[in-house]
């Protein structure tokens, strides 16, 4: 079923090494070595081996250049024999002290007796080459290394556990089994047996679509718990959207005056509520400009705005509502907004505005007050998105195509069940539905999409 992936695999032959640890000063480097020529090559340069190794062993010694029988570097070498180990393929993995000069030591040695450089994701490739991972576990191992909340990374790991897959074999074998009933009903059509009644198949197939629609319910709580739940700020210029953002995100990113325009562009900071990571954006003042910088960032703002999952619409409380802000608020999706009232440590003006049953807050960005009814108002709604972070399936954009077109494949061949058409043309929509799975699991793949999930790695992973 794999088709070929002609980059890694023509050289999956070649022993491959490289550093595996973070580049630079510290206390220990990592080097890995996998392939068929590790144990020759480990050998040759760590003579403490012994003759029989055994997996999941600790080696210590010198690693020394067998020509000029120089000792390089006191090393611990860990051994995982072929299918045993990461890689699935027999494995070291040298610790030595922490300078990239014994690191380059060490690689060059490697190369010297028969390793190459790894490419970015080789070792991950070959994990899942080798069986030992499918495509979806190897992504898991991506997003666990580019994780930056905990949260993010427990979902990560159970998916390298394999929630996401065994969700995906138990789809591909009730399929499979629907399909084997079909296609046994077209074998034996002449004979006139009926092997499995058409509506028990037909309620199998409907439980399956539910079964699909419900993962992809986790798609936007996985995004939001691997890349953040975005919270967009907008408003009129003045009004003080990136002195919030400041004051949210602690630090002084974004530039703040008096003069009305000051942000042009989108500026971006993540902070952590209760654990779960937020993505707040800044936005450029929205009024009638001439100004063409400013008129492009307002475009951009407007643009955002359809994807943030939160917007956070500020008014200057000292100022009152003007028309062109209620204008703004009557063109915002009134379920994702919250009007914030900001300024409230001036004078109050006579609010004018009128929000509906939007909800609002009155807020300081100087003084504090009503931060933390904010924080509360925007964790509220990410648990509403996230109900049960440990029953979330990560699904990726990726997945999420793929279970889309399963989903529409298992909708046709429902209708063609219903209008009782010919067990063929359902095998034929069962079919195409299976290769969606097959794809989110890496069992047929093109090369392209290979190449883009594996060249996201770094080297030495
Ligand atoms: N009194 C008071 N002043 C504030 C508060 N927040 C911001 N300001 C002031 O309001 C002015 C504008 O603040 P910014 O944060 O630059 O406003 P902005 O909405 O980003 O403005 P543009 O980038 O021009 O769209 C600055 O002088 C801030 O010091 C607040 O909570 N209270
Ligand atoms: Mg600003």
């Amino acid at each position: 079923m794999r088709r070929l992936m002609t980059g890694l695999l023509n050289r999956d032959k070649d022993t491959i090494c490289a550093l595996a640890s973070a580049p630079g000063r510290a206390g220990i480097s990592v080097v890995r070595l996998s392939g068929p020529q590790a144990q020759v090559i480990a050998k040759k340069l760590c003579p403490f081996l012994p003759e029989s190794l055994e997996s999941h062993h600790i080696y210590y010694g010198h690693l020394r250049d067998p020509k000029s029988n120089h000792n390089v570097d006191e090393i611990l070498a860990a051994y995982f024999s072929a299918g045993r180990g990461f890689t699935g393929e027999e494995c070291f993995e040298f610790s030595l002290h922490g300078n990239p000069n014994l690191v380059d030591q060490c690689l060059e040695l490697l190369v010297e007796h028969g390793a190459r450089m790894a490419e970015r994701g080789e070792f991950t490739f070959r994990a899942f080459h080798h069986g030992r991972i499918d495509l979806v576990q190897a992504e898991s191992v991506l997003d666990l290394i580019q994780s930056e909340s905990r949260k993010s990374a427990s979902l990560s790991l159970r998916q390298l556990q394999g929630n996401l897959s065994s969700e995906m074999f138990q789809l591909k074998s009730e399929i499979t089994s629907i399909l084997a009933h079909l296609e046994a009903n077209i074998d034996f059509a002449a004979e006139d047996i009926q092997v499995a009644e058409m509506d028990v198949l037909r309620d199998q197939t409907q439980a399956l679509v539910s079964q699909i629609e419900k993962l992809l319910s986790n798609h936007r709580a996985g995004r939001i718990l691997r890349s953040g739940f975005k919270v967009i700020l907008l408003g009129s210029p003045n009004v003080g959207k990136s002195s919030l953002l400041n004051v949210l995100l602690g630090e002084e990113k974004a530039i703040v005056t008096p003069i009305e325009g000051t942000t042009r562009d989108l500026i971006e900071g993540q902070f952590l509520l209760e654990g779960y990571p937020v993505d707040l954006m800044d936005t450029a003042g929205l009024r009638e400009s001439l100004d063409e910088i400013e008129k492009i960032g307002q475009k951009r703002a407007r643009e955002k705005m359809e994807s943030a999952d939160l917007i956070l619409m500020l008014i200057d409380g000292s100022k009152g509502v003007f028309p062109e802000e209620q204008a703004l608020f009557e063109s915002l999706p009134r379920d994702k907004t919250l009007v914030l009232v900001h300024k409230s440590d001036l004078k109050p003006a006579k609010i004018s505005g009128d929000f509906g049953s939007v909800p609002s807050v009155r807020l300081s960005s100087k003084t504090g007050e009503g931060l933390d009814d904010l924080k509360g108002m925007i964790l509220k709604r990410i648990l509403q998105e996230v109900p049960s972070e440990d029953s979330v399936v990560s699904v990726n954009a990726r997945h999420y195509n793929h279970l889309k077109r399963a989903q529409k494949f298992l909708g046709d061949s429902l209708t063609l069940m219903v209008n009782e058409e010919s067990p063929d043309l359902i095998a034929l929509e069962l079919h195409q539905c299976l290769r969606q799975i097959y794809e989110i699991l890496g069992e047929v793949y093109d090369d392209q999409v290979m190449d883009q999930v594996f060249s996201q790695f770094c080297i030495g992973k």
